[in-house]
């Protein structure tokens, strides 16, 4: 985590999704991205989730990641209670594989959205790609991080498959 204040929430149920929510996390550190990481449960620590939903734009927050699984209303309630952008990231639960989750999160109904991402650890490296694009349209230099970024991992993918790996 960078020292700068952060402009990205990482919120999360509980301590359990940290495994999936930390590669939202090293996407961020990886683009220079400040964030603040917490866990906020909406069925556990209620009057958390009020307090920090309403008072983020205020923190200096621009964007919120929030990973939840099973019946994962952390995203929705997070963007009924705060103007920024919540992308929510369905964390894979053990019964159900993370369909609970997914489907917990991306059917808001119309007026409050949630930008669902994939289950698990490709939905919270989306996240924070996500997050670093909307910061990007007003950070220059966060761009062209953005596009080396992406440039390497280009680079990093062969012409041809290997029996060697
Ligand atoms: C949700 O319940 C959390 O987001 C987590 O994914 C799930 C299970 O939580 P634990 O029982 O592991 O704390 O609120």
């Amino acid at each position: 985590m960078t020292t700068k204040t952060p402009v990205v929430a990482i919120i999360m149920g509980s301590q359990s999704d940290w495994p999936t929510m930390k590669h939202a996390a090293d996407t961020l550190e990886a683009l220079g991205v400040p964030f603040e990481a917490r866990i906020v449960s909406a069925h556990r620590t209620p009057e958390r989730l009020y307090e920090f939903s309403r008072s983020a734009r205020d923190a200096g927050f621009k964007v919120v990641i929030a990973g939840a699984g099973g019946a994962a209303h952390l995203p929705g309630m997070t963007a009924s209670m705060t103007p920024l952008p919540v992308f929510g990231v369905p964390i894979e639960s053990r019964t159900l594989k993370g369909e609970d989750s997914l489907l917990s999160i991306v059917q808001m109904p119309a007026g409050i959205p949630v930008g669902t991402l994939a289950i698990g650890r490709a939905g919270a490296v989306n996240a924070a790609l996500l997050a670093a694009a909307v910061l990007a349209l007003n950070d220059a230099d966060l761009a062209d991080r953005l596009d080396a970024w992406r440039q390497r991992q280009s680079d990093a993918v062969a012409e041809r498959p290997s029996d060697d790996l």
